[in-house]
């Protein structure tokens, strides 16, 4: 049996990608009251810039900007859950899956009044003004207004696996985009802007990143290290794949001798036509979603479960599924093992978008192994 994994990462477990001098997460005491970042002191600033209108902004300089009372209490009525898989599109492996809830961000627009002349919405959290500091990111607006049938739009949370959102995850409210990796999701949100400005300001763009890069569909092993096996007991290989915006059809593996290059096979090697691509078995959902959901959240609550509380499709886009192979027979020697996915258009990874890192990392993942008689 593979390891019985979590499906909810522990706040604290996630991986944190975090820029600034200090890391807004390091304040303590009354550095971080007067970085407005307790629940108390948080408030939420949306303005117009640019040629850009809204009648009815809200500021801190006359008081009317959104404090979190008001931000839960829109919670009350127009709350969304939403179960996704942070991922930075620099690292391969995704930080962690969280169970978000917050308000749609359209929402809150909507309480600014009437806009006009507005083409882009621009966003940043904690930061003072120091470049070192500084992470913004953008959406055009009809990213923030429309929303395709089944999807869940742009959203300000303030709650991560049912509890507040601690200041490690970008607590007490930080924005959470479904499709996109992780640099869209702003932590520490305190200013939004409307602007009539098209380009991106994204902080991640700058550093030639793709600034509209969504999550990829791809499978990662949990443990790449080499790895000895005694021969007549099955190898059993785990791992998690993550299921991006074209969903998961299936996650495959592809077993060879070692080839004596530690696991290296460049891009153009034959060896890649007469691969042999055999399927791994991906988890089904828990059976009563217990120690998988906080307990006060029904999944029927939950994007992308149906009433009867059966997620629609499985594995759930923008989660992680887990897979994993079990081998058997493997007669003495040394292995490599890789794995990939094929996405819902038929796409093995890494393609569609095979050019990685600057719009996310999915390249095949090899783990070395040896059987010994
Ligand atoms: N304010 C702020 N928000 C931020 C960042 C940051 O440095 N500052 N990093 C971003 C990036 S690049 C990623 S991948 C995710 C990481 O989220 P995590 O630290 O909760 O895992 O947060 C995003 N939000
Ligand atoms: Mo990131």
């Amino acid at each position: 049996m593979p390891d019985q994994r979590p499906f909810l990462t522990h706040p604290e477990d996630f991986s944190d990608v975090s820029r600034g001098k200090p890391i807004p997460h390091t304040l303590k005491g009354a550095a971080l009251v007067s970085a407005r970042l307790t629940p108390g002191t948080w408030r939420l600033e949306i303005e117009a810039l640019e040629g850009a209108k809204i009648d009815k902004p809200r500021c801190l300089a006359d008081k009317t900007a959104l404090d979190l009372p008001a931000l839960l209490a829109l919670g009350e009525k127009h709350g969304v859950k939403f179960l996704k898989a942070m991922q930075c599109n620099n690292i391969a492996l995704p930080l962690g899956q969280g169970l978000w809830e917050g308000v749609p961000l359209r929402v809150l627009l909507g309480a600014t009044g009437k806009m006009s002349n507005v083409r882009r919405v621009y966003y940043w959290g904690f930061h003072n003004n120091d470049p070192a500091q500084m992470f913004r990111s953008s959406l055009a607006i009809n990213q923030v207004l429309d929303t395709p049938p089944g999807e869940l739009p742009p959203f300000v949370a303030y709650r991560l696996n049912g509890q507040p959102i601690p200041l490690e995850r970008g607590g007490p409210v930080r924005m959470v985009v479904p499709w996109a990796h992780g640099f869209k999701s702003i932590k520490w949100l305190q200013n939004i802007v409307l602007t009539n400005d098209y380009h991106t300001n994204d902080t991640y763009a700058l550093q030639n990143n793709d600034p509209e890069s969504y999550l990829k569909t791809a499978a990662y092993l949990d443990d790449r290290e080499a790895t000895t096996h005694r021969a007549g007991k099955p190898v059993v290989i785990q791992g998690t794949a993550m299921v991006g915006w074209p969903g998961l059809d299936r996650v495959e593996y592809w077993l060879r001798p070692e080839s004596g290059t530690h696991g290296v096979l460049a891009d153009d090697d034959p060896a890649w036509q007469t691969a042999v691509w055999l399927p791994c078995t991906i988890e089904p959902p828990p059976s009563d979603w217990g120690g998988g959901l906080p307990d006060d959240v029904k999944p029927s609550q939950v994007w992308g479960f149906g009433p009867d509380g059966k997620p629609k499709e499985w594995p759930m886009r923008f989660s992680v599924a887990l897979w994993s192979a079990k081998l058997e027979g493997l007669k003495p020697g040394g292995y490599e093992f890789r794995v990939r996915t094929v996405d819902k258009n038929g796409f093995a990874q890494p393609e569609p978008r095979p050019f990685g890192q600057r719009s996310g990392l999915n390249g095949i993942q090899c783990k070395q192994f040896l059987v010994m008689g």
